[in-house]
């Protein structure tokens, strides 16, 4: 992407959107595109259009999203399904009826089957049933991905699909219902040293594993896919290696310094076993993440000392728009 490029980024407030901006300027971009959800609700097909007609887009990060951990996806499924549905499907035709060059579409990796073969392998998409906790917004995302490549095949666009594993970072969402289970951790540990409770409440049994990639390696690797990658297939963006909730809780817990108690509460779900993704596509293609999880996690705990102090809302956002 040359320095002078339009690029605009969807959801440049959220997680990942955020990191995308940072990454973009620290590459020496000028020409960053951004709209706040108050702004353009990218719901609003028509209000899209107008946009990518009036701005000129030459490349496109779709990071705008309903997101949200297991508990908000199971309370809200219409929400998810609908708004990331009209989303996507609104920037991906104004994308190529105003001629982008280039569009990034960002899936997850709760579109691979429950039970797939771990690490998760790109083909094993649509090979099993969905974790029922978060299937509304897989399919949406699984719509999302093949949309992309229906455009490719039928008009000839450019509309490239990553698939990236449970992110953490700066500008997450800390809502002790809505957020995902790492920001959950952080707040529930931060708030117990606080008010020095005894004991801390997790979800489910501890057992599931997950794997973390920082969301400053994904953007990373999104710049770095946006000016390499030009194949309709997914890829995975992950870390390589993944952890216990109840590891991944010690370690949170050790960070923060609260020496309470933890305790499972198993009436809420567990989610899926484990969702390791196999990097070994994006390994081939040259990039590896280096932001090791207990560094990164420090970094996102200090971050989130210094502006949740400042930003109490900071606590209390509602899987917002990305
Ligand atoms: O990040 P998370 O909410 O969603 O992680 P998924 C859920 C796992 O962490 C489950 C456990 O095993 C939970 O039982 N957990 C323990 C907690 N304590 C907590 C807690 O206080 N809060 C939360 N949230 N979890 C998401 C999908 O799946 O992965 C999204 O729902 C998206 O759509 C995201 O795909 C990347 O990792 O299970």
């Amino acid at each position: 992407m040359d320095k002078n490029a339009h690029i605009y980024v969807a959801g440049h407030r959220g997680l990942v959107g955020s990191a995308l901006v940072r990454a973009l300027e620290r590459q020496g971009h000028e020409r960053i595109l951004h709209r706040t959800s108050r702004e353009l609700d990218l719901r609003d097909a028509l209000a899209v259009r107008e946009f990518f007609d009036k701005e000129q887009v030459d490349y496109v990060f779709l990071a705008a999203a309903k997101v949200g951990g297991i508990g908000a996806n199971y309370d809200y499924p219409a929400d998810f399904i609908r708004d990331n549905l009209l989303i996507q499907t609104n920037v991906i035709e104004a994308a190529y009826r105003t001629g982008v060059r280039k569009l990034m579409f960002l899936g997850s990796t709760c579109i691979y089957p429950k039970m797939a073969p771990q690490p998760l392998r790109e083909d094993s998409l649509l090979t099993g049933t969905l974790e029922p906790t978060n299937e509304p917004y897989a399919i949406a995302k699984i719509a999302g991905i093949k949309m992309c490549q229906a455009y490719n095949r039928q008009f000839g666009t450019r509309f490239i699909s990553v698939m990236p594993t449970n992110l953490y970072g700066p500008n997450d969402n800390f809502d002790i219902e809505s957020s995902h289970v790492l920001p959950a951790l952080i707040r529930k540990f931060h708030d117990a040293k606080r008010d020095r409770a005894p004991y801390v409440t997790l979800w489910g049994t501890g057992t599931p594993r997950r794997e973390f990639l920082h969301v400053d390696d994904m953007a990373d690797a999104c710049l770095f896919l946006m000016d390499r990658y030009e194949d309709s297939d997914i890829v995975n963006i992950g870390w390589g290696e993944d952890i216990p909730i109840a590891g991944l809780a010690e370690l949170v817990k050790s960070i923060v310094g609260y020496e309470g108690e933890i305790r499972y509460d198993s009436n809420r779900p567990d989610g899926t076993p484990r969702k390791l993704v196999d990097v070994s596509k994006l390994s081939g293609l040259g990039w590896k993440a280096s932001i090791p999880l207990e560094a990164g996690l420090r970094e996102t705990y200090s971050w989130y000392v210094r502006h949740s102090a400042e930003a109490p809302e900071l606590t209390g956002l509602q899987g917002r728009l990305g």
